[in-house]
């Protein structure tokens, strides 16, 4: 049983710890902006597109925003909101040069959307950015990622901020 009470502990010790950090924020950022083009990697390397920010948005954010991974809410060309889960910052593992925000918004969509006005709300901060030791490292912490907010965003007091990514801002 020493072994397979291995494989069960450490799943849920990960869990656990972005669960506590999964809390809601104080003061929920709002920001918007035209869909930009990016490198690419989102879809073809990860499998999990980002509509990246402009980076003239990037004024909207606070001055002492912490970068890290948050989730909230987002409406695009008007539609939604749906749920979303933001990348804020350098992207350790590929050391991007430059700041990004990059929103993957928990929807479907048939086709890209680049160039459509997009609206977050951050309403909770889940963890900070990670360096990883591998692409699959990175994909499962992002997967998870997706999973612990999406629960978090079902919860009524979140339910409740959904209107601040209205494109009026609500
Ligand atoms: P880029 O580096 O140009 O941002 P990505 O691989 O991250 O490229 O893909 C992002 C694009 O994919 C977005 O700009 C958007 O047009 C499209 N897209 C499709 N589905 C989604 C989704 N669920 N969340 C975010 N973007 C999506
Ligand atoms: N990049 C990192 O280098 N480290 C991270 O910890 C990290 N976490 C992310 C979490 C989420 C939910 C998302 C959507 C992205 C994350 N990224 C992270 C950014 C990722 O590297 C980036 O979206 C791709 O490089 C495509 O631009
Ligand atoms: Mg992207």
């Amino acid at each position: 049983p020493g072994q397979k009470s291995f494989s069960l502990v450490w799943p849920s010790l990960r869990r656990m710890e972005v669960v506590r950090n999964a809390e809601i924020l104080s003061e929920p950022v709002v920001m918007r902006g035209e869909v930009v083009k990016g490198f690419g990697r989102g879809s073809k390397m990860l499998g999990i597109p980002t509509a990246n920010l402009p980076e003239a948005s990037l004024a909207q954010l606070p001055s002492d925003w912490r970068t890290g991974i948050y989730f909230g809410w987002a409406t695009v060309g008007g539609k939604g909101p749906y749920k979303m889960v933001t990348s804020v910052g350098w992207n350790p593992y590929f050391a991007n040069k430059t700041k990004t925000v990059e929103p993957h918004l928990l929807h479907e969509f048939r086709e890209d959307f680049y160039g459509a006005e997009i609206q977050i709300a951050m309403t909770g901060y889940l963890r900070p950015e990670l360096n990883f030791d591998g692409l699959e490292s990175l994909i499962a912490a992002i997967k998870e990622d997706i999973e612990v907010s999406s629960r978090a965003l079902d919860q009524p007091r979140h339910m409740a901020l959904r209107k601040l990514a209205q494109p009026q801002g609500g």
